[in-house]
């Protein structure tokens, strides 16, 4: 018995002990002591960044998804998209076969969009000073949630204003794979996995790259069950 017990515990760690592809992906960042690293010109990956202000930030996403609830917005062309959404601040990012834009009114309640929680101001423009952008004061948050099977396809984000503002993303729950590429659809791409509480900061020449996420994998995150959140800092006008 105690021999076929131990062989068991051999097998098991055998199992833990053969490390998979993924645990070499990134080997820079743990090279480095940082856990701030750029990606591209001007876009900086923040591990763990917004690890300790989750369960806040989430706790705001729940109050702010009562008021203004996540939806599946149609593009231009006329497809759903397969990631739902909502937004807060002074505007929000709208998607119909009119086109992409931003709006004051929330076209699904008829309402102003629910107001930016200070939180989530702060927690945005600090984030944006540690990649080396002071003054950030975005009047948007997108919040997009992917269920398993969701992902976003490459695009560029030119509805805003003024592009020398950066973007300032937040991952909370399942793990995504991050891709971008340059100011040119087509071009090479570098992608990186984000996990929950990473922050990504886009200003520079990253600003106007085409990026998209990969297809969510399904999973179970104690925070966000068998989901993703991303939120997205922005400055529209
Ligand atoms: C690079 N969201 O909402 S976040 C989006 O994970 C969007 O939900 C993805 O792309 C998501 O528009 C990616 C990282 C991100 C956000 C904005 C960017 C990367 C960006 C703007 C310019 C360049
Ligand atoms: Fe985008």
């Amino acid at each position: 018995m105690a021999q076929v017990v131990m062989t068991l515990v051999g097998a098991l760690r055998h199992v833990r002990m053969v490390p998979k592809m993924s645990d070499f992906e990134n080997r820079n960042e743990h090279i480095s002591s940082s856990d701030e690293f750029e990606i591209a010109q001007g876009a900086f990956v923040i591990r763990n960044c917004a690890t300790e202000h989750a369960p806040l930030l989430l706790t705001l996403v729940d109050s702010i998804v009562q008021l203004a609830p996540l939806r599946h917005v149609v593009t231009p062309g006329g497809k759903a998209m397969s990631v739902e959404m909502t937004n807060c601040g002074t505007f929000g990012w709208v998607s119909d076969r009119q086109g992409y834009r931003y709006e004051k009114i929330d076209p699904t309640t008829g309402k102003p969009w629910p107001s930016m929680p200070s939180e989530f101001v702060d927690f945005a423009a600090r984030a944006a000073s540690k990649a080396g952008y002071s003054g950030f004061s975005p009047d948007v948050c997108l919040i997009n949630r992917y269920a398993p099977g969701a992902s976003m396809g490459m695009h560029q984000d030119r509805d805003e204003c003024d592009f020398r503002q950066p973007i300032v993303s937040v991952s909370l729950g399942l793990s995504i794979r991050f891709r971008m590429g340059g100011r040119h659809r087509g071009g090479k791409t570098t992608s990186v996995m984000l996990h929950h509480g990473d922050v990504v900061v886009l200003g520079g020449s990253s600003r106007l790259a085409f990026h998209g996420v990969g297809v969510l994998q399904d999973g179970f995150h104690p925070l966000t069950g068998h989901s993703r959140f991303n939120l997205t800092f922005r400055r529209a006008f």
